[in-house]
């Protein structure tokens, strides 16, 4: 790293700030992301992972469900989507759900994670009941489900607030937000990549409104793509500062952009350094999240577990029937065993912990199992 004294001064204060447990600001941040060297940027990261989570290393046994590809939207970044008429387009029916349920009850899986496409025909009833015949079919199972593109994409079809929306997915089940659809939301880059979906205001306030209902919600990045330091980590001082005013995020994901069938084919997929330095800058930078996740199924397994030690504290989990990156070119197999991920967390020299959506331990005996305690080490900071 070839710092001149100036920024090695600015280097050394950002270290003390870190080791005091202190804000690292929009600048400092810049300064971090565009000229520190990844390794001073691990340890940095690393010494925040281990105060907020001691030597845990969590995952989760989840199932995905995309009930649909069939999209209104053209985000320019993804390989997923169908048109209507499309040969490639599929819609589940109450029974596929039901099929999808049961594999997770057999699978011992205690969330299912469900996204997809806004289908032009299919109305709000249709998307309640996805979330319905889940609960129905299986009610301990939680229901981590739709993003604010598709909160917003509701509302705006029944013509009635988000509050009012969050409140009758939950009814019907839903327990939780998983954090997609943030990509960029600094304005410069969203227009590039999918100028018509819902903006970031609509994104933190579809957030905020679920939060203050009591719902916990994760949140994401899209880099590597259009996008350079200042949007980044504009995108991360966004996210605390409505983590600071809800506390209602549980986990921050940096999802690395996979160019294969996309409109953005022309651009390279991130190297595994910058995979581990978005994780690392997240973890510096999100002073207020409990939970840095490395997805492994778009990082792959072994920059997800050199994450281990960059930041990250999650792998997210056993994952079956993953589309979104896999249509987008990911190589990662579709699922991991529990005794894959064991393996991984403990080569890298953590304590593998099974946790539940909410990060309470998951106690296991044969084929059942239960909710434990919280397990978060940074409760008693
Ligand atoms: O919003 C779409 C991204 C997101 C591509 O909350 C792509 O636990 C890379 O949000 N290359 C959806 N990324 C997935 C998501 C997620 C994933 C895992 C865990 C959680 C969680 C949430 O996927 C989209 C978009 O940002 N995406 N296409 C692509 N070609
Ligand atoms: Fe549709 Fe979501 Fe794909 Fe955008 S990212 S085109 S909203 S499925």
């Amino acid at each position: 790293m070839n710092l001149n004294q100036t920024e090695q001064q600015q280097l050394d204060l950002i270290t003390r700030k870190v080791e005091a447990g202190e804000r690292i600001s929009f600048d400092e941040g810049v300064f971090l992301d565009e000229k520190v060297d990844i390794l001073t940027l691990g340890g940095l990261a690393n010494q925040i992972r281990e105060r907020k989570n001691g030597n845990f290393a969590f995952y989760n046994t989840n199932i995905h469900l995309n009930p649909t590809n069939v999209c209104v939207y053209r985000c320019k970044f993804c390989a997923f989507r169908a048109d209507l008429k499309s040969p490639r387009g599929y819609t589940f029916t109450d029974d596929m759900i039901r099929e999808r349920v049961q594999e997770a009850r057999a699978t011992g899986a205690t969330e299912i994670h469900v996204v997809g496409g806004l289908h032009h025909q299919k109305k709000f009833d249709w998307y309640l009941n996805v979330v319905r015949v889940i609960h129905e079919e299986y009610p301990e199972l939680h229901i981590k489900a739709w993003t604010p593109v598709e909160i917003n994409w509701f509302s705006f079809m029944t013509k009635k607030p988000t509050r009012w929306v969050l409140e009758q997915m939950m009814e019907a089940g839903l327990s939780s937000m998983p954090g997609g659809g943030a990509e960029i939301f600094h304005p410069e880059v969203r227009e590039q990549i999918c100028e018509h979906k819902a903006d970031s205001e609509t994104w933190f306030e579809v957030h905020r409104e679920a939060h203050n209902l009591g719902l916990r919600s994760n949140a994401t990045i899209l880099y590597g793509h259009y996008e350079q330091a200042k949007h980044r980590i504009d995108h991360l001082c966004r996210l605390r500062e409505l983590q600071d005013e809800t506390g209602g995020f549980q986990t921050f994901i940096p999802l690395a952009f996979h160019p294969e069938n996309t409109g953005m084919s022309e651009i390279h997929k991130p190297s595994g350094l910058m995979d581990l330095k978005v994780i690392a800058l997240s973890r510096i930078m999100l002073d207020n999240f409990d939970h840095i996740k490395a997805y492994w199924i778009m990082l792959g397994e072994k920059t997800a577990q050199t994450a281990l030690s960059f930041g990250a504290d999650d792998l997210d989990g056993t994952v079956v029937h993953e589309l979104i990156y896999h249509d987008a070119g990911a190589k990662t197999p579709e699922g991991l065993t529990v005794e894959q991920l064991h393996r991984l967390i403990n080569e890298a020299g953590r304590i593998p912990v099974e946790r539940d959506t909410l990060y309470r331990h998951i106690v296991r005996e044969g084929a059942d199992w239960s909710v434990g305690e919280p397990i978060l080490t940074s409760a008693a900071s």
